[in-house]
């Protein structure tokens, strides 16, 4: 298995233009058509079976750097436990006047990249949100942004915390940020648990993706142009001028797993595990509220990935609660050149954050408990064996438990 490199590396190396003017002479010598077709649904089963073994918990939350910012706000760097990973860190900024007294919503705020996070994503949202001007929003919100495993908090007065565990590729960032929305519910009494929100970016944006679709405590997010889906043709052409050109030392995730692939060191079966692994579009049945952003020109993350994301949401059952894609023609790889995208993260922002709590047993969250709620658990009942939204007392089996609950908060 290959270590984790930067995606800035990525950026001066391989372009897309670069990597599809390769494909034009390499295409006649690699074909990775097993490799990229579409994922059976029985290896999605397989994927959401491993993914519901995998639901870390923090322990150990422990404040280890503290101070004001330039506005008053307190912000912190946190140390907890996320097995089996080990140390790990959070960086949090607490809204003006926090003093634990009330509740705040739970906004996470996902990188991109293998850098590690700077505390100027907090500056970032503010820019994106407009948090504390914008009327609609009218509170702010705890704001949480994780490290990913092998990745420093990069803080200015204070240093940097580098969080332990595997540089390894895989999707255990998705975990990484579970195990930080359990720490923060668990230890934050002030943190409202109906209103846990994420927005990411790049990498950070496939995290979300993942995290949607397994953690749901999280019930809203925004993605700006992170992977979703790589069972598609410009990945596959990408990844076959890569092998062609010599270059499998290349960073970023999926592309290097079928670079193992092609070096005999991982078997199709695992290298079509780990491409769907890093393919949540293939999920987003579970996810409730989401809006995805995304350049025609972004040269790191084709946008193909998510206009295959948009055709996953049209078949999903049941339909998300709200869902817009927003497509930016010349937009690239940076939220600044998404022309337009300010009042529409505010709209969504707004909305998530004023949304009504979570009623037990909606599953499709439209307000109501009733036989669209009970259709879907009905399609998957007993069969399904990974976290689903129908499981509603969270054992990993949708039956007559679950069902006892629906009726119990049934309310039409
Ligand atoms: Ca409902
Ligand atoms: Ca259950």
């Amino acid at each position: 298995m290959r270590v984790r490199e930067s995606w800035s590396r990525l950026a001066t190396t391989a372009s897309a233009a670069a990597i599809a003017a390769a494909s034009a002479t390499a295409s006649a010598q690699v074909d990775l058509s097993a490799v990229f077709s579409p994922p059976t649904e029985a290896e999605q089963q397989a994927v959401r079976a491993e993914w519901a073994a995998r639901f870390p918990t923090g322990n150990n939350w422990t404040v280890v750097a503290q101070g004001p910012d330039a506005a008053g706000r307190t912000v912190q760097v946190v140390r907890h436990d996320i097995q089996p990973s080990g140390v790990h860190y959070v960086a949090l900024r607490l809204p003006l006047g926090f003093d634990g007294t009330s509740e705040y919503p739970v906004v996470l705020c996902l990188h991109g990249g293998g850098d590690g996070v700077s505390l100027a994503i907090f500056g970032s949202y503010d820019n994106m949100s407009g948090t504390g001007t914008d009327p609609c929003s009218g509170r702010e919100a705890i704001l949480v942004a994780p490290s990913y495993r092998c990745e420093p908090i990069i803080t200015g007065q204070w240093g940097s915390f580098l969080s332990t565990g595997d540089c390894l590729l895989t999707d255990y960032e998705v975990d990484d940020v579970i195990g930080t929305v359990s720490g923060v519910l668990a230890n934050i009494p002030a943190a409202d648990e109906d209103h846990v929100i994420a927005w990411g970016m790049s990498h950070g944006g496939g995290v979300l993706l993942g995290v949607l679709a397994r953690d749901h405590r999280v019930r809203a997010g925004i993605d700006f142009y992170g992977p979703a889906d790589v069972f598609q043709s410009s990945s596959q052409a990408e990844a076959e001028a890569l092998i062609a050109s010599g270059e499998c030392d290349l960073p970023e995730s999926w592309r290097l797993v079928v670079c193992d692939y092609v070096e005999g060191t991982a078997t199709l079966e695992e290298t079509r595990r780990d491409l769907l692994r890093h393919s949540r579009g293939h999920f987003v049945d579970q996810v409730t509220r989401l809006d995805v952003h995304h350049g025609t020109a972004d040269p790191l993350v084709d946008v193909l990935q998510s206009q295959m994301l948009v055709a996953h949401v049209t078949e999903a059952s049941p339909p998300l609660a709200t869902f817009h894609y927003f497509e930016y023609p010349g937009g690239v790889h940076s939220i600044a050149s998404l022309t337009g995208y300010q009042p529409r993260f505010r709209a969504f922002m707004c909305s998530a954050l004023s949304m009504p709590p979570r009623k037990l047993g909606d599953i499709n969250e439209d307000g109501a408990v009733n036989a669209m709620d009970m259709t879907t658990l009905l399609l998957a009942w007993g069969t399904w064996t990974a976290t689903h939204r129908a499981d509603l007392d969270g054992n990993h089996t949708v039956d007559a438990a679950d069902l006892a609950i629906m009726l119990g908060g049934w309310s039409s």
